[in-house]
C-alpha cells in the first residue's frame, strides 16, 4: 500500500503532495513503482495535528481518488469519517482505511456495511491532539494483549453494524497511542494479533521509532527521509509471516525487497534470460 497525504502537516511528507496535481502524479509513480493498492488522506494524523474541516477534507481527497482510481488503481481512503468514506466510495475507492477502528465517528461502519468496501480496522484511542497521553498499557500481558483485546472490541462493533468478515483488516496502530517499545512489542507479537483470524496491515514506514533506532551518537533521531532500509527490512520480516499488506511511502524499496523474497521462492524460475 503506498501512502498519498494530500495534506499540508503529515510528518513524514507533509505538502509535498497538497494539491490535486502533485497528488494524483505521486500516486502514479507510486504505481509505477509497484504498488498495489494507494491509500490516499487528507487529514494528517501526527500527535498534536488539529482536524481539517469534512468539506477541507473532502476537498483534498475526492478529485485525487477520481483520478487515480479512473487510472485503473485499487484506491482506498485514509479516514475516520463516514461522509469522506461515502463520498472517496462514490469516486473510486474499493478500501476504507479507518485509523479509528470505527471509534472516531461510528456511522462509517454502515457505510462500509451498505457498500461492501473492504475495511482496515487500526488500533487507535483517541485523536492525535491527545494519544500520546493514552499510551499506558499496564495490564496483564501488556501492549500485545490490550490492542489485541480492543481490536476484538472494534470486530464487534463491525460484525453488529452488518459488515462481513471477509471484509476486515486489522492494523495494530503503530505510533497511534504508542511509545516506540510497544510497538517493537507489538510487531514481535503480531502473531497474537494475527490470532484474531484477520488479514493484517502495518504501518511502519518513515515513524519515529525507527528514527530512534536509527539515532546517531549524540541521539539525534535519524531524519524523516533516511529510516527507509529499516522500513525494508520490517517489509521482509512482515511478508515472511504473512501479511495482507504494509503501509509504505517509498513504494520501490518494498517491492524490490519482495521480489526478492519471490525469487528465492522460485528458484529455478525460467523468466530472466541470464
Ligand atoms: N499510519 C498513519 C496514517 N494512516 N493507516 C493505517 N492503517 N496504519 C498506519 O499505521 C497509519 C495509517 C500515519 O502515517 P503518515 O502520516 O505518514 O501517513
Amino acid at each position: 500500500m503506498g501512502v498519498v497525504n494530500v495534506t499540508p502537516d503529515s510528518f513524514s511528507d507533509g505538502g509535498r503532495y497538497a494539491d490535486t496535481p502533485r497528488a494524483v502524479a505521486h500516486g502514479r509513480g507510486l504505481l509505477a513503482d509497484g504498488a498495489d493498492l494507494l491509500d490516499i488522506g487528507g487529514e494528517s494524523t501526527r500527535p498534536g495535528a488539529t482536524r481539517p474541516l469534512v468539506s477541507e477534507e473532502l476537498d483534498r481527497v475526492v478529485p485525487v481518488i477520481e483520478a487515480l482510481a479512473g487510472d485503473g488503481a485499487t484506491v482506498s481512503v485514509d479516514t475516520m469519517r463516514a461522509e469522506v468514506a461515502r463520498a472517496a466510495i462514490a469516486a473510486g475507492a474499493t478500501v476504507v482505511n479507518d485509523v479509528s477502528g470505527g471509534l472516531a465517528d461510528p456511522e462509517i461502519l454502515e457505510v462500509v456495511a451498505e457498500t461492501g468496501a473492504t475495511y482496515v480496522a487500526m488500533h487507535w484511542r483517541g485523536h492525535a491532539d491527545r494519544m500520546q497521553r493514552l499510551a499506558s498499557y499496564d495490564g496483564p500481558g501488556g501492549v500485545v494483549a490490550a490492542v489485541r483485546e480492543e481490536l476484538a472490541e472494534r470486530v464487534r462493533a463491525i460484525r453488529s453494524a452488518g459488515v462481513s468478515d471477509a471484509q476486515v483488516v486489522l492494523d495494530p496502530g503503530l505510533g497511534f497511542a504508542k511509545g516506540a517499545t510497544h510497538n517493537w512489542e507489538l510487531l514481535a507479537g503480531l502473531d497474537q494479533i494475527a490470532a484474531l483470524g484477520f488479514p493484517l496491515l502495518v504501518g511502519a514506514s518513515r515513524k519515529s521509532f525507527l528514527g530512534r533506532l536509527l539515532a546517531d551518537e549524540a541521539g539525534e533521531p535519524r531524519p524523516v527521509d533516511q529510516r527507509e532500509a529499516a522500513n525494508v527490512a520490517l517489509t521482509v520480516l512482515l511478508a515472511q509471516r504473512g501479511i495482507w499488506g504494509v503501509r509504505v511511502h517509498d513504494v520501490r524499496s518494498s517491492r524490490d525487497a519482495l521480489k526478492v523474497l519471490e525469487r528465492l521462492a522460485h528458484p529455478t524460475s525460467p523468466k530472466e534470460s541470464a
